[in-house]
C-alpha cells in the first residue's frame, strides 16, 4: 500500500497548483460577479493538457487517468470551484467516447475535445427528470429516409449551456422501452433546431453558464449515435459513476482551500490581546476541518484508484462524493465563522466559497440518490 504521489503526479499536481494560483485565483471573483466563464483560461488548461487528462496521447490527450484528474480538479478547486467544476464536466464527454465512440468520433472529436478548441456539455436532466434520471422525455426518431435523428425536447440545468461547441444528449429512441429507450447522441453547436435557452440564475458556482437546452425538430447524422441504441442509460450512468469522483475530488480541494484561509487568518487576526489561533474554540474548528478534509481525499483517491485498476467502483464513487460534498459545506460553513464578519463581506473569497459549496451537495447526483445508490449495493438491491 503506497499512498504517496509518483514523481509525474507531484509534477502535474505543482503544474495545477501554480496555474490555479497564477490564472484561475485572480479572475475567481470577477467571473463570480459577472456570472460569466472566462474561456481564455478555458484554452489555458488545454494548452498545458489539461483537459486532455485520461484520454490517451493518440487521439491528442495528455494519458494519465482518475487519479490525475483528481489532483488536477482538486488543485483548481482550491482556489476556484467553478473552473474546477468546468474541467471536470468537459471530461465527462471524452470519456464516454473513448470507451463508447466509433473509430470515426474518437478521430473527430477527441483531438477538438482535449486540446481546447471546443467545449464539451452533458445533457440528462430535464424537468421531469432530475434525480430520476429515467425520466426522460426527449426524443430522437430514426428518420431512415435521410438517415438521421429527429430531436425534439428541453433540457434543463446544463453546465457549459451554449456556451458547449458539443453536447451528448440522451434522448428517447424508442420511448415505449423506458431505460432501455435511451441513447446517447453528438449535437454540434449550430446544428438548426438546437437553441440555448434560460440562463440560469444560481446561488453559487455563478462563473459557470447553467442553461437549457432546447432541440426543436433537430436532425443530427444517424453517425452521431454513440455506443448502440438503447445503450444510453447505461452510458449516463457510468459516466456519472467517473464524474462524482471529480466531485469528490473538487469538494476536497475547496476543504484544502477553505483550511488554508482560516489557518492564515487565525494567525494574523489579533482579538483579546492574542492571535486568534491561540482560541480554544477556534482551533477545534481547524482540527475537526482538517480530520474531515483528510479523511475525505483518501475515499476520493480510493475510487479513482478502483476506476484506474478497472474495478467496480459505483459505490466508492457515490460514498467519496456524498462524503467530501458534506465535508465541503461544513468546512466553508467553520471558515466563514473564523473569518466573523470579514468572511460574510464579498471582498473577501469565503462569501463565494461558501455558496459554491452547496452545488456540491447537489449536482451530479444528491446526496439522497447517492444513499440510495449506497444502500443498493449494500443490501443487493
Ligand atoms: N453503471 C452501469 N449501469 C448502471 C448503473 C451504473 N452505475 N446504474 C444503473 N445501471 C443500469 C442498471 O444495471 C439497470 O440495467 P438493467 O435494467 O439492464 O439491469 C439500469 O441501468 C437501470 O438501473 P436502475 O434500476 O438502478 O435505475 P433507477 O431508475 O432505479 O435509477 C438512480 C437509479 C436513482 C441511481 C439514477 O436514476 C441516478 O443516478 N439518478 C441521479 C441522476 C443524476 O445524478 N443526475 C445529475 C444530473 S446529470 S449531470
Amino acid at each position: 500500500m503506497d499512498f504517496s504521489l509518483t514523481r509525474e503526479q507531484e509534477l502535474l499536481r505543482r503544474l495545477a497548483e501554480e496555474f490555479a494560483e497564477n490564472e484561475l485565483e485572480p479572475v475567481a471573483a470577477d467571473m463570480d460577479r459577472k456570472h460569466k466563464f472566462n474561456m481564455e483560461n478555458f484554452k489555458k488548461m488545454a494548452e498545458l493538457g489539461f483537459t486532455g487528462l485520461g484520454i490517451p496521447r493518440e487521439y491528442g490527450g495528455s494519458g494519465g487517468g482518475a487519479a490525475e484528474k483528481v489532483i488536477v480538479i482538486s488543485e483548481f478547486a482550491k482556489k476556484c470551484l467553478t473552473s474546477a467544476a468546468t474541467l471536470s464536466i468537459h471530461g465527462i464527454t471524452p470519456g464516454v467516447l473513448l470507451k463508447y465512440g466509433t473509430k470515426e468520433q474518437k478521430q473527430s472529436y477527441l483531438p477538438r475535445l482535449t486540446q481546447g478548441s471546443s467545449l464539451a456539455a452533458f445533457a440528462l436532466t430535464e424537468p421531469g427528470a432530475g434525480s430520476d434520471a429515467a425520466g426522460v422525455k426527449t426524443t430522437a426518431r430514426y428518420d431512415a429516409g435521410t438517415d438521421e435523428y429527429v430531436l425534439n425536447g428541453t433540457k434543463c440545468f446544463i453546465t457549459g449551456g451554449a456556451l458547449a461547441d458539443v453536447v451528448i444528449v440522451f434522448a428517447l429512441t424508442n420511448p415505449e422501452l423506458g431505460t432501455k429507450g435511451l441513447s446517447a447522441i453528438l449535437v454540434e453547436k449550430g446544428t438548426p433546431g438546437f437553441a440555448g435557452g434560460k440562463v440560469e440564475e444560481k446561488m453559487g458556482l455563478c462563473g459557470s453558464e447553467t442553461a437549457e437546452l432546447i432541440f426543436e425538430d433537430c436532425r443530427v447524422p444517424a453517425a452521431n449515435l454513440v455506443g448502440k441504441e438503447g445503450q444510453g442509460f447505461k452510458i449516463a450512468m457510468e459516466a456519472l459513476d467517473g464524474a462524482r469522483i471529480g466531485v469528490g475530488a473538487s469538494a476536497v480541494g475547496l476543504s484544502e482551500g477553505v483550511i488554508d484561509l482560516s489557518v492564515k487568518y487565525m494567525h494574523e487576526r489579533v482579538q483579546f490581546g492574542k492571535p486568534i489561533a491561540e482560541l480554544q474554540g477556534l482551533r477545534w474548528y481547524i482540527a475537526e476541518m482538517g480530520t474531515r478534509t483528510e479523511s475525505a481525499k483518501w475515499l476520493v483517491y480510493y475510487a479513482a484508484y478502483l476506476q484506474d485498476s478497472g474495478k467496480p467502483f459505483t459505490k466508492e464513487a457515490a460514498m467519496c462524493k456524498l462524503n467530501a460534498s458534506k465535508a465541503a459545506r461544513f468546512n466553508a460553513n467553520l471558515a466563514l465563522q473564523i473569518h466573523g464578519g470579514y468572511g460574510y463581506m464579498k471582498d473577501y473569497p469565503l462569501e463565494r466559497i461558501y455558496r459554491d459549496a452547496k452545488i456540491t451537495e447537489i449536482y451530479e447526483g444528491t446526496s439522497e440518490v447517492h444513499k440510495v445508490v449506497i444502500s443498493r449495493a449494500m443490501l443487493g438491491r
